[in-house]
């Protein structure tokens, strides 16, 4: 398995997909709204993700869900916070998901593990010079503009090869800006400037994107291109019941050996990879 480096030592030496568990600490999160804005609650929901075998703990303090506005940094951090401070003390790994240097900075000194940053790097100038500073994984997701016009920007001559080739750029910005190559991973940002059907060629030629030689993370999980896939009489289905779709991706993207997947029900992902794994094991 493909790891970025800089990742701590009990996951680098692991030779399956990881599962990366979202907790969002947000009142408007697309999948998960306002459940975990209380951040005790977060926290319970943190460690229950540990029960079930969770790999990288993911914490977000600003929604990115289609159509959202933007919150101040401050309250960002007060949002994430507390959540990683007291998630710092067990032995999970964690990573922040932020678009701005001055909240991966906070994130870092409370114990984070790495960064996520669904712009790649564009939405805040200071964020790539910070990440040079460091030596933790940096994951760099496929962004061409903020959440609240990001649906007017999809179009593509040929979405597979011109997302690829926009995460090359952006992946050489990093390099320039001093951050070595071997520490990023990529991942094509899956509804991010996509149209629900924009996303299935991707996930099918991600061959093309495995070409950079980068560890990819993907992120389906409950997504709205699977809510559609599954809709009944033009309704639909629901965030909470697209969980089987999702679990159908991981398996998936165990079988291709993609570096992690970010997911909100880790336990039936991490089963399902455990069968990939064990199947892998089998002569
Ligand atoms: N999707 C969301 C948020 N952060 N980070 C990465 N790296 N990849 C993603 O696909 C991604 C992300 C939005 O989904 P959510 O509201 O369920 O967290």
């Amino acid at each position: 398995m493909l790891h970025p480096s800089g990742l701590p030592n009990q996951i680098s030496s692991l030779d399956r997909t990881l599962v990366m568990g979202v907790i969002n600490v947000t009142p408007d999160s697309f999948s998960d709204g306002g459940l975990f804005l209380d951040s005790k609650v977060a926290i319970a929901h943190a460690k229950q993700m540990l029960l079930d075998g969770v790999d990288i703990i993911d914490i977000g303090g600003e929604s990115t869900r289609p159509g959202s506005e933007r919150i101040s940094a401050q309250e960002e951090i007060d949002r994430v916070l507390p959540v990683i401070s007291e998630m710092a003390k067990t032995d999970a790994i964690l990573s922040i998901d932020t678009m701005r240097a001055e909240v991966a900075k906070a994130a870092m000194s409370a114990g984070a593990h790495m960064i996520n940053d669904v712009s790649g790097g564009k939405a805040d100038p200071e964020m790539l010079v910070y990440v040079a500073q460091l030596t933790a994984p940096y994951i760099l997701m496929h962004w061409r503009g903020p959440s609240n016009i990001m649906n007017t920007l999809t179009n593509y001559d040929d979405v597979v090869r011109d997302v690829t080739m926009e995460i090359s750029a952006q992946v050489e910005v990093a390099v320039a800006a001093g951050i070595s190559r071997d520490r990023i991973a990529i991942d094509p940002g899956i509804g991010f400037a996509k149209t629900v059907e924009q996303n299935w060629p991707i996930l099918k030629h991600l061959d093309i994107l495995d070409e950079l030689g980068l560890p990819i993370l993907m992120g389906a999980s409950r997504k709205k291109f699977l809510g559609e896939l599954l809709a009944k009489n033009g309704e639909a289905r629901v965030m909470e019941e697209r969980e089987s779709a999702t679990t159908a991706i991981s398996t998936l993207m165990a079988l291709r050996q993609t570096w992690a997947v970010r997911v909100h029900d880790v336990k039936a992902t991490r089963d399902a990879i455990a069968v990939v794994d064990r199947l892998a094991q089998t002569r």
